[in-house]
C-alpha cells in the first residue's frame, strides 16, 4: 500500500492498536461496530469527510468540519456536538493514534431505526472518527502523470440529491471508477446530464489554457473540494487568472495542461483524456508548480496536534 509521500514514515495503525473515536469513547477496531439497522447501512443515510494528516498537521480541518456540517444541514441530520467540539474530537482522535502522517475518515450516520426509510425512527446518530492510512495513486504517477477516460455514468443531477453533499451513497462515482478500471486507467471524468464536465470520481478537475486556469463551478454539481479551494488560492497568489466556468470535452481535449485535486490525490497531473494527449502529453509546468506549492501548504495550514 502506498503511504503519504512527504514527512516521516507512516506507522501501521493496525500494529499499534488503532483507537476509533465512537460517539465520544475510544474503542478498538474489533469493538467499533454499528447495528445492521443503522440507516447509514440500510439506505446510505449519512455523510462523511476524508481529511489528511501531514507531519502532525491536520490539513484544513476547520474547512472539512464546516463542509460536514453543511452536508448534515442539507440532510437534516443533527448531532449533539458543535462544530468546535467536532474539531476537538478529531484532534483528540489524532493525538490518541499518534500518527505523524495519515488519513482521517469522519462519518455521521442517521443511526439505528426501523426497516423503513423514515429517518424519524432514528434517534441517535452515530459519529465515528477513524484515524488510519489511505492508499494513494502510485507515487510514479505524480511525475509521469495519469491517463483518464470519460465515464458513461453521469454525475448525479443537482435536481436530485445534491451531489455537493458528501453523502454515504457514492454508487455513481463507484460505477464510474469501475468504468475506469475496465478501460485500464485509474480515474474517470464525469459529465453532468447536459454533457458538461463536472469532476472525477473523488477529485476535482482543472485545466489550463493560454495561462488561464479553469474549473467547473460548484453549482453544476462539483464538490467544493478543500484541495480545490487551496489550489485556486495558490494559483491566484501566483498571478494566475482562475475562472469557474462550464467546460466541455472540447476544452479538455484542447487544453495546454490538466490536473485533478483531492484529499487523497493532492495535485495529480493528467496526460491524456480518452487516449488524447493533453498538451505535449507530459505533466504541465504550471501543474507541477501548483503541486509543489500545495505540498508546502499541507504541513502549514490546519490544526497541529
Ligand atoms: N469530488 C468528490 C466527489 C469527492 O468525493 C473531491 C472531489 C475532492 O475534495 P477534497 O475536499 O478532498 O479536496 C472528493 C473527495 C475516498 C476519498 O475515500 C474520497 C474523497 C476524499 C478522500 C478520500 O476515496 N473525496
Amino acid at each position: 500500500m502506498q503511504t503519504a509521500s512527504s514527512g516521516s514514515a507512516v506507522k501501521d495503525p493496525q500494529e499499534n492498536e488503532m483507537q476509533i473515536w465512537f460517539n465520544g469513547e475510544f474503542v478498538t477496531r474489533e469493538n467499533a461496530k454499528v447495528s445492521v439497522f443503522d440507516h447509514g447501512l440500510l439506505y446510505g443515510d449519512g455523510c462523511f469527510e476524508g481529511i489528511r494528516i501531514y507531519n502532525r498537521n491536520i490539513f484544513r480541518l476547520k474547512e472539512h468540519i464546516e463542509r460536514l456540517y453543511d452536508s448534515m444541514k442539507y440532510l437534516m441530520l443533527t448531532v449533539k456536538l458543535s462544530q468546535q467540539e467536532m474539531v476537538d474530537a478529531t484532534i483528540e482522535a489524532c493525538a490518541k493514534n499518534n500518527l505523524d502522517n495519515g488519513y482521517i475518515r469522519l462519518l455521521v450516520t442517521r443511526g439505528e431505526g426501523t426497516l423503513g426509510i423514515s429517518p424519524f425512527t432514528c434517534n441517535d446518530p452515530n459519529v465515528i472518527i477513524i484515524v488510519s492510512d489511505i492508499s494513494l495513486y502510485p507515487k510514479e504517477y505524480y511525475t509521469k502523470g495519469l491517463d483518464i477516460i470519460t465515464a458513461a455514468t453521469r454525475r448525479n443531477s443537482p435536481a436530485a440529491v445534491s451531489p455537493r453533499v458528501k453523502s454515504l451513497n457514492y454508487l455513481n462515482n463507484i460505477l464510474a471508477k469501475i468504468e475506469a478500471k475496465n478501460a485500464n486507467v485509474l480515474e474517470a471524468l464525469m459529465l453532468d446530464n447536459n454533457g458538461y464536465i463536472v469532476e472525477c470520481t473523488a477529485d476535482n478537475f482543472f485545466l489550463l489554457k493560454n495561462g488561464v486556469l479553469y474549473t467547473p463551478p460548484t453549482y453544476q454539481g462539483a464538490l467544493r473540494g478543500v484541495t480545490r479551494d487551496a489550489v485556486i488560492e495558490l494559483a491566484k497568489e501566483s498571478g494566475i487568472e482562475v475562472r469557474e466556468e462550464r467546460l466541455t470535452l472540447y476544452e479538455a481535449y484542447t487544453a495546454d495542461e490538466s490536473f485533478l485535486t483531492g484529499t487523497a490525490a493532492e495535485v495529480m497531473p493528467l496526460i491524456s483524456i480518452d487516449a488524447r494527449p493533453i498538451g505535449n502529453g507530459k505533466p504541465g509546468e504550471i501543474t507541477m508548480e501548483l503541486n509543489r506549492k500545495f505540498r508546502e501548504l499541507t504541513v502549514k495550514d490546519g490544526e497541529k496536534f
